[in-house]
């Protein structure tokens, strides 16, 4: 038996057994007040604390702890629906209006849940502007409509009739889970539900159960930043290489380096599968240890014909504090001439201040600067207005477009401004012969690409590299 206590506004709620007897007899009594002072006698009874509010102050909704409390209670005996519910860019309330009309807001969105969704429903708010309801039962569909008519309602409420243009949309995610589901796996199901009605834009409500079992399954095989940590720690994380070739003689000009993690199992991570997740801001970059780095490098340098290493700079490693100093010191061990540095096409180079003077320093010295996939999103031309650069290497998308006529304009024409600003350039994603001869016939010299090697341990590139300085057939 569960017995709520409501006395001078406060709540709390007794386990079952002696003390919710004890409560129970309170109401009946009708002590009022006494009935307060007769829960925290119970909490001493039990050698506990007294218990923690219920309400969250603002809103009047549940607390978190007693939102969980009563959700596992639900889902002893019932199915239920499970929402977590956000408000669009609540923080630009605060920020403009001031945190009094956020409070506004936010009491006005916690009274128009309660309205709309009954008192059957179980409302909670989290820190900030998040919301969690439960709406025991076994009426998915109809929950989901009730919770999706609620969501709709929150874009109406307005914190004071002085401000009725201050309204925020609300995104919502909606899980409905069978009894005996654990509580914590119920609201991390609508965490990763309303994770994704946040990513198709907001405003809506996502109650697809095959949708979050396909974000929570991609979630289990990426490992996160403390499974990121772990793995360099167990030095898992390693380089692969990717050769670039001239077109014409085969001959390796050098190699791109190529972050891997080799998993325990065996399974070979590009960067893509593990710092993929948007969820995960702040991350710090993965910076292999210098030591690796040099290493690498230098075994290309050293190649009886030596070669250059590329590494790729991404804008957070560019805004990365340590940056300058890692790569000042990778010039003074390894000579300059064999490194080039590719600038990522995502890299926010442009706002960093400090990216500038270091491409600068790198290039003084006698590194190369790249820009990487040249001609796709932010590898455009202003940055060869901006930024000290010596090789432009073309997106994979012209190549793979270079069988048109129109593809073929477009790189003539980036081929004529190259070599009239001294640029050197490297195709990249070359697949097939046909590719090799279009670009060929263009007038370019080096490339990259599956036809001309892929990506493979740097030692298994060295070896065949320092082996075969003959024409090599496509590597495997
Ligand atoms: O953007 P950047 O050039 O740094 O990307 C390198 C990635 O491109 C590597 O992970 C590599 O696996 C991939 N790649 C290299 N060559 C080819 C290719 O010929 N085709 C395709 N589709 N991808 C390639
Ligand atoms: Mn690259």
């Amino acid at each position: 038996m569960r017995v709520t206590i409501w006395a001078n506004g406060g709540h709390c709620v007794t386990e079952p057994g002696l003390t919710g007897s004890l409560a129970g007899l309170a109401i009946v009594l009708g002590l009022g007040a006494g009935a307060a002072l007769l829960c925290r006698a119970c909490a001493r009874l039990r050698g506990r604390p007294p218990a923690l509010p219920r309400r969250d102050p603002l809103t009047g909704c549940l607390t978190r702890t007693a939102f969980t409390a009563t959700l596992a209670d639900d889902l002893r005996r019932q199915p239920v629906t499970v929402c977590v519910l956000d408000l669009d860019h609540f923080e630009s309330v605060n920020d403009t209006w001031g945190h009094a009309t956020g409070d506004a807001l936010l009491a006005a969105v916690g009274r128009c849940l309660r309205d709309r969704l009954g008192p059957g429903a179980r409302i909670a708010r989290l820190g900030s502007d998040a919301f969690w309801v439960a709406l025991p039962g076994p009426a998915r569909q109809a929950n989901a409509d009730r919770l999706e008519a609620a969501r709709q309602a929150i874009g109406a409420v307005i914190p004071t009739p002085e401000l009725p243009h201050v309204t925020r949309s609300a995104s919502a995610g909606v899980i409905h889970v069978p009894a005996g589901t654990d509580p914590a796996e119920a609201i991390r199901a609508a965490d990763l539900a309303l994770a994704l009605a946040k990513a198709q834009g907001r405003d809506q409500l996502e109650a697809d159960a095959e949708a979050v079992h396909r974000a929570a399954a991609a979630r289990a095989r990426r490992p996160g930043p403390d499974g990121i940590r772990a793995g360099l720690d167990r030095d898992e994380f390693t380089y692969f290489v990717q050769p670039v070739r001239d077109l014409s003689t085969d001959r390796v000009l050098g190699v791109e380096a190529l972050l891997r993690w080799v998993r325990p199992d065996g399974r070979i991570l590009t960067p893509d599968q593990f710092l993929g997740d948007p969820a995960l801001p702040g991350t710090r970059p993965i910076r292999p240890p210098l030591e690796m780095t040099r290493a690498l490098a230098a075994m290309f340098a050293d190649l009886p014909e030596p070669c250059f290493t590329a590494f790729n700079l991404s804008g957070r490693v560019l805004r990365s504090a340590d940056t300058g100093t890692r790569l000042r010191a990778l010039i003074e061990t390894v000579d300059p001439a064999r490194l080039v540095f590719e600038i990522v096409e995502d890299a926010g180079i442009e706002d960093d201040p400090a990216a500038l003077p270091l491409l600068r320093d790198l290039r003084q010295a006698g590194a190369r600067i790249a820009l990487d996939d040249f001609g796709t999103g932010r590898s455009n031309l202003a940055r060869l207005l901006t930024l000290p650069v010596d090789i432009v290497k073309f997106d994979r998308a012209f190549t793979v477009a270079a069988t048109r006529p129109r593809a073929r304009t477009i790189l003539a024409r980036q081929i004529a401004m190259a070599e009239d600003l001294g640029l050197d350039m490297i195709a990249e994603g070359l697949e097939t012969e046909a590719q090799r001869a279009l670009l060929l016939d263009l007038g370019l010299r080096s490339g990259q690409g599956y036809l001309l090697g892929t990506p493979a341990p740097a030692t298994d590139w060295a070896a065949r590299i320092a082996a075969d300085r003959r024409p090599a057939p496509a590597a495997d």
